[in-house]
């Protein structure tokens, strides 16, 4: 029996990008702050200048899911924290925009395999969203934390899951671990493999490439 569980250590290696919408900045910025200061107490240098966080900024929370797929798919980091604040009652369109971000967040995430936290403060009014945003907590943190815990657990299930797959492939074939130094694009793999494959006698090539890393 195996246990996954994210750990908030070892974060100095860590990637994240942080998506921000620039509407309601008054709560928005409030949000940014809790989250950095998270991330520094927990060993993540948050300065713009740095090489651990990436800050994307957007106009509203609509365009977050957008710019936070992109930085998923850009495998450049090992979490995306969005940030934004949906108030009802500002505008009429509240829940289309509410909504939507949600679903693109959660889109975002499945599609490519990296944690998008959603860090998008809905509320009734601006009080209640400042409350949350600093005033007697900071949801900022709490986003920051998810993002750590996330990225952390992916790390582990990812070298188990490489681990487990060298130890199944270098049991079921013998000729594997003569090729384990092979590098190169993946196609021009397949081919050299081929041939090494024939010659050490094994002729089953159902065995994807990339399974004999
Ligand atoms: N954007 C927000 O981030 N919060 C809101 O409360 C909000 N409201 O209420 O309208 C909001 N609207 C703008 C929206 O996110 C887009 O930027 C805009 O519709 C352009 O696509």
């Amino acid at each position: 029996m195996a246990v996954f569980e994210g750990t908030f250590t070892q974060t100095e290696s860590l990637r994240l990008a942080i998506v921000i919408a620039r509407f309601n900045d008054l709560v928005v910025n409030k949000l940014l702050e809790g989250c950095q200061d998270c991330l520094k107490r927990h060993g993540v240098d948050p300065s713009s200048q740095g090489t651990q966080v990436h800050y994307i900024y957007v106009p509203g929370s609509f365009e977050v899911p957008m710019m936070a797929r992109q930085a998923a798919l850009s495998r450049r980091y090992d979490a995306v924290i969005c940030l934004g604040a949906v108030i009802r009652g500002q505008t009429p369109h509240f829940d289309y925009v509410a909504a939507e971000v949600a679903k693109g967040t959660a889109t975002a995430a499945f599609q490519t395999g990296v944690p998008v936290i959603f860090g998008i403060l809905t509320a009734d009014n601006m009080q209640q969203a400042l409350e949350r945003a600093g005033i007697k907590s900071n949801k900022g943190w709490e986003y920051a934390m998810n993002a750590l815990e996330m990225a952390s657990l992916l790390r582990q299930w990812h070298s188990s899951a490489e681990a487990e797959s060298h130890g199944r492939n270098s049991q079921s074939l013998p000729a594997a671990s003569a090729m384990s130094h092979l590098k190169g694009s993946p196609g021009q793999q397949g081919a050299t493999q081929e041939r090494k494959l024939k010659s050490a006698g094994v002729s089953d090539f159902s065995v994807a490439p990339e399974e004999l890393e």
